[in-house]
């Protein structure tokens, strides 16, 4: 792998054009998590503090990668990026205007942290050395965000289950258009679609183990809209 990674040219114009996508999706995604923290922090209030705590979090990883964006000179397209996060968004509005605390986590905690990790996990190996010291740093905390979402849908399953499984529906199809949409970048960056597919399911298939769902609901729920 360290072979490969002296291969990239970080300085190229193509290295450079798709970091400018792939850095402000990064930068979009934490700043949209930090206000999804916020968010969740007013709908639960026992959790309150330890979701602000999250929120913050959020906004160190985006300062780190604005950093890793200026250190290439590279100028993140952040119109591209909202729009590339507009389904996903659109859905926990929905879902927090209509109080359903559920399907927020599903959509921040599990999906989008899993998605998070993924990218980060495989980004890792072919990072140059400023971006890979931060994201080593920033995938730690993704985890301890995941573990939320995990704990409390765990102490919640049985009256959660339905509303997963309608939310999961609903949100994993767009993860899905989200990597195809991203593919091309991601290949230029030196991190292979596949790879990212298989990270996340495995993220995301220990993470509806862990909350209590059985193999079989899995295999269902993680490869929901995969093939279309
Ligand atoms: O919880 C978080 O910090 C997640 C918001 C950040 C999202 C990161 C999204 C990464 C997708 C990158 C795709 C690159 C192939
Ligand atoms: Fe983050
Ligand atoms: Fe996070
Ligand atoms: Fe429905």
């Amino acid at each position: 792998m360290q072979q490969l990674v002296e291969q990239i040219d970080f300085q190229s114009d193509i290295y450079k054009d798709a970091y400018s996508r792939i850095n402000a999706i990064v930068i979009e995604g934490e700043q949209e998590a930090h206000e999804n923290y916020i968010t969740l922090a007013k709908m639960l209030p026992e959790s309150t503090d330890e979701l602000i705590r999250l929120s913050k979090m959020e906004s160190r990883h985006k300062k780190g990668f604005e950093a890793c964006g200026r250190n290439l000179k590279v100028t993140p397209d952040m119109q591209f990026a909202k729009e590339f996060f507009s389904g996903l968004h659109q859905n926990f509005q929905t879902a927090a205007a209509e109080g359903k605390i559920v399907t927020c986590l599903l959509i921040q905690a599990l999906i989008i942290e899993c998605f998070a990790i993924a990218a980060y996990n495989i980004y890792i190996p072919v990072a140059d050395e400023f971006a890979r010291k931060i994201t080593e740093g920033v995938v730690k905390e993704e985890y301890s965000h995941l573990n939320f979402g995990e704990v409390w849908l765990k102490e919640n399953f049985t009256e959660s289950k339905a509303e997963l499984e309608e939310a999961n529906r609903h949100n994993l199809p767009i993860v899905w258009q989200m990597l195809n949409q991203v593919a091309d970048d991601a290949r230029v960056l030196a991190m292979e679609k596949e790879a990212l597919v298989e990270d996340f399911m495995i993220q995301y298939g220990e993470a509806l183990s862990n909350i209590g769902f059985t193999t079989r609901d899995i295999m269902r729920l993680s490869a929901y809209g995969l093939a279309t």
